[in-house]
C-alpha cells in the first residue's frame, strides 16, 4: 500500500516538474481522433517548438472535438480561449474572404497544383487576409481530395445527384456548390454527419478518404463516388490574441516550426489516404471510378459567379490558373 502510494506520488511530482517546465502551453484545437495526420503533425509542431525553447513553449492537442466543433473553435481562437487551430479552410470562407479561392471546386487541377499554389506566393497571400479578422495562419496542410458518398444509390452523373440531401461544411460557396450540382444542401456540423445518415436526415455528405473512414461515415453510406470535387487545404491558424502574448523571437519560432510540421504532415497523409482506402474497400464499400467529371464542372460556372466577384478574389483565380 505505502509503496504504491510512494509510487504514484513519484509519478505526480514528475508530472507536475513537467508541466511546469512549459512556461507557455498553448492549448491547440482538431476535430480529429488520436493518430490522424492533422493531429499528430500539430504534435510534431508542438516537439520541434519544446525542443528548440529549451521546454519552454509547449503543445497541447485536444483532439477529437474535445473544444467544440471546427466553427464555435474558430470563435474560441479570435478571442485568445483556444490558442491554436487546425482547421479546414471551408468554415473560414465567410470571415476571411482570401479563403474562399482555395474552397472553389475544381480550382486545383490536382492535389500537386495545390501544394504549389499554396507553397508559393500565393499562398503566403492568402495566409495574410486570416490577420485583420483576429488569426495568424501559420501554414497549411493537405486535405486531399473530396468526393461523394451516401447511402441511398451509386452516383455515376449529376442525375444521380437531383434532389438527394447532402451535407456539406459550413459556408455559403459549398451550399451553393451543391444547388448548382441539383441537390439539396445541408450545412451541419461535421460530428452530427454520421448520426444525421444513419436518421436519414441526410442521404449522405462529401470527404477525402482519411475522414470517410475515421468518422466511420462508411459503415452508414456504402457508395462513394471519386468525383474529386472539391481540394481544400487546411489551415493551422494562432489566435491573434495568443500571438501577440509572444515576444517577436517566439512568434518566428512558432512560425517555423508551424511551417516544418507541413511536410511531415504530407508523409503521413499519404500513408493514411492509403490505409483508410484499404479499409474502406475492405468493408465492402462500393467505389464508383467511372465518372464524367466534365458536366460537373461546367455546373461550377454558376459558383464562380455568386462568389468571385471582388478585384481581389478574380486576381487570385487568376494567379492560381496561371500556375502550373
Ligand atoms: C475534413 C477536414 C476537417 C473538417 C471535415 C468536415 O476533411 O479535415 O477539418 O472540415 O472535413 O467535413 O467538416
Amino acid at each position: 500500500m505505502l509503496k504504491t502510494l510512494t509510487t504514484a506520488l513519484v509519478a505526480s511530482v514528475a508530472m507536475i516538474a513537467t508541466a511546469s517546465a512549459c512556461e507557455i502551453t498553448l492549448k491547440s484545437s482538431d476535430t480529429h481522433p488520436d493518430g490522424y495526420p492533422t493531429v499528430e503533425a500539430v504534435k510534431y509542431m508542438g516537439d520541434l517548438l519544446k525542443e528548440r525553447t529549451d521546454g519552454r513553449i509547449c503543445v497541447e492537442v485536444f483532439h477529437s472535438a474535445q473544444l467544440g466543433e471546427e466553427k464555435d473553435t474558430i470563435e474560441q481562437t479570435k478571442f485568445g480561449v483556444i490558442d491554436l487551430n487546425r482547421v479546414s479552410t471551408g468554415p473560414f470562407n465567410n470571415i476571411v474572404e482570401e479563403t474562399k479561392v482555395v474552397s472553389l471546386p475544381y480550382i486545383f487541377k490536382s492535389v500537386d497544383h495545390m501544394h504549389r499554389v499554396v507553397d508559393g506566393p500565393i499562398g503566403d497571400d492568402i495566409l495574410k487576409g486570416f490577420e485583420p479578422e483576429g488569426f495568424i495562419g501559420l501554414t497549411y496542410y493537405d486535405g486531399g481530395a473530396r468526393s461523394f458518398y451516401n447511402k441511398v444509390k451509386p452516383i455515376k452523373s449529376m442525375d444521380d445527384l437531383k434532389g438527394m440531401k447532402i451535407r456539406v461544411m459550413q459556408s455559403d460557396i459549398f451550399v451553393d456548390m451543391m444547388t448548382a450540382l441539383g441537390a439539396n444542401a445541408t450545412p451541419l456540423p461535421y460530428g452530427e454527419v454520421y448520426s444525421s445518415i444513419q436518421t436519414g436526415v441526410i442521404d449522405g455528405a462529401e470527404n477525402n478518404w482519411p475522414s470517410f473512414e475515421s468518422s466511420g461515415h462508411y459503415e452508414v453510406a456504402g457508395n462513394y463516388t471519386l468525383d474529386q470535387h472539391l481540394i481544400v487545404p487546411e489551415v493551422l491558424v494562432m489566435s491573434k490574441v495568443s500571438w501577440d502574448k509572444l515576444s517577436p523571437e517566439d512568434q518566428a519560432l512558432v512560425k517555423q516550426a508551424a511551417k516544418d510540421s507541413t511536410p511531415k504532415m504530407r508523409e503521413l497523409w499519404a500513408a493514411r489516404e492509403k490505409v483508410s482506402e484499404e479499409k474502406v474497400r475492405a468493408a465492402g464499400v462500393n467505389i464508383i471510378t467511372d465518372i464524367d467529371k466534365a458536366p460537373f464542372m461546367a455546373a461550377m460556372d454558376a459558383v464562380y459567379e455568386k462568389h468571385v466577384t471582388s478585384d481581389k478574389l478574380k486576381d487570385l483565380v487568376k494567379r492560381i490558373r496561371a500556375t502550373d
